[in-house]
């Protein structure tokens, strides 16, 4: 096992990283902008390196700063966590080239995760059911285009391929929009990603998000740990996030998931890893692998029992995964509240020094977060300050805890979304169960 790992991360998930550390004996390295002296990991590190100024691109995305932190630390590996360099290959590349391990798939699996044409051409290889589409970058012969799409039927989408998580895409109703639409998205992604590939899908306009974890280790092994619903979003943030995902049946969840497991097989896949999908009238469309740590990851935790931070490190130390798909058991429900420090109705961002700060507790509740009472929210970084996780042998259950919990945490002195929470959990269509990717934003909408 690794002797000394460096957290390349900061708030909840970099404590998240230095506990799963902790518990195998591997000690920390915290590295962190001027902004985060007073973040809780730092202090619970072994050591701690101040790696730049607060601006993200000057530290937390700074390879240079990283890799020298491990250098001058004698570090073995770097945990990048979610978020900032996690998927970016250039990182695992001179991670690599530095001599250190990168706790994550190889730049090249990033590499191919990153071009969606790629991604979804590797996964109709491998059987997983994709949505339909171009199948592959869309050319520049215009009667071909429209042939195409009338042969998918509208609607269609034009996504961009270096996109993704909701960057460059765009939706055509007609076919008289459909020629402008791809030349306007091609421009777009052009400028925004440096490469201007689109391809078309057909739209589905009411699917929910629903996406696979999966494990695989450096000896061709893979499981899944099942999957989680994602659909209550707004802006492509997720805001609440459960396992299992209502009305799939052990046996669909079976089925997309070893497709899932052997498609990481046949890549060479190592690490963890995410297949998103969009499930509508039954049916799995794969749209994007995320090939880090996903910040809803504890709900498949709290399903499965399985510790998945500590099996990312594990499986970058070069061990076999120690579970087999059979050992796998799905256990009662989880779900996952998003705390926010951003006014509950406008979501402006609203950082500031925590005044107080109460934990909620109980049989079935577990707190994901970084904050204390007295800890100033810097202005400089994503505006998400925890997660409220709750667990119960039924989804009525996992439910009530967190009723409770959001009724008991209090977190004064900061504006955040916690009244947000309690009237979605509070919410007919959420107690329902299933409601897709468009709800919340209409609720919104109407409230
Ligand atoms: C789609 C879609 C409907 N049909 N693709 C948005 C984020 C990116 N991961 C893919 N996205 C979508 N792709 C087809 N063919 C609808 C969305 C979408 C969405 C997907 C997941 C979660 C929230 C979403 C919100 C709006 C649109």
């Amino acid at each position: 096992m690794f002797d000394k790992v460096v957290i390349a991360n900061r708030g909840e998930i970099a404590l998240r990283i230095l506990r799963a550390c902790r518990e195998m004996g591997i000690k920390t390295v915290a590295v962190h902008s001027t902004a985060d002296r007073d973040l809780k990991h730092v202090r619970l590190a072994d050591e701690s390196v101040c790696i730049g100024p607060p601006s993200s691109l000057e530290s937390y995305l700074s390879i240079p700063a990283i890799i020298a932190a491990a250098e001058v630390t004698n570090a073995e590996a770097i945990h990048p966590g979610y978020g900032f360099l996690s998927e970016n290959a250039e990182f695992a590349e001179q991670v690599t080239s530095s001599g250190f391990k990168f706790i994550g798939p190889s730049a090249d699996s990033i590499r191919t995760m990153g071009d969606k044409v790629a991604a979804i051409k590797a996964m109709k290889e491998a059987g997983v059911p994709t949505v339909p589409g171009s199948d592959g970058p869309i050319g520049d012969n215009s009667e071909a285009n429209l042939e195409m799409a009338r042969r998918i039927g509208y609607p269609i989408i034009i996504k961009a391929a270096a996109g993704g998580g909701g960057r460059g895409m765009r939706v055509v109703h007609s076919e008289a929009a459909l020629l402008n639409a791809i030349q306007l998205t091609q421009s777009e992604a052009g400028a925004a990603f440096g490469n201007p590939t689109v391809y078309m899908e057909k739209f589905l306009e009411k699917p929910r998000h629903v996406e696979i974890q999966i494990l695989a280790d450096s000896h061709g092994h893979a499981i899944h740990l099942g999957e989680r619903d994602c659909s209550m979003q707004r802006r492509h943030q997720k805001v609440v996030e459960e396992a299992p995902a209502p009305g799939i049946t052990p046996e669909q969840r079976d089925f997309i998931g070893r497709r899932c497991a052997e498609a990481c097989v046949r890549m060479g896949y190592e690490g963890a890893g995410t297949f998103e999908f969009l499930y509508e009238n039954g049916e799995f469309y794969f749209i994007e692998m995320n090939t880090r740590v996903q910040v809803e990851h504890p709900v498949t935790e709290m399903v499965t029992g399985v510790d998945i931070i500590r099996e990312q490190i594990s499986i970058a130390a070069g061990n076999p995964l120690r579970y087999r798909q059979d050992d796998i058991v799905i256990r009662g429900h989880a779900i996952e509240c998003r705390l926010n420090a951003e006014d509950s109705k406008t979501f402006m961002p609203s950082p500031g020094k925590i005044s107080l700060y109460h934990a909620p507790g109980g049989p079935g509740v577990r707190v994901d977060t970084h904050i204390y009472s007295g800890y100033t929210v810097p202005p400089h970084y994503d505006s998400m300050i925890g997660k409220l996780i709750t667990h119960g042998d039924t989804r009525e259950s996992a439910i009530a805890r967190m009723q409770g919990a959001l009724s008991e945490i209090i977190i004064d002195g900061i504006r955040t979304n916690i009244d947000l929470q309690r009237d979605i959990i509070a919410d007919c269509s959420f107690q329902a169960g299933g409601a897709d990717i468009h709800y919340l934003e209409k609720k919104l909408g109407l409230s």
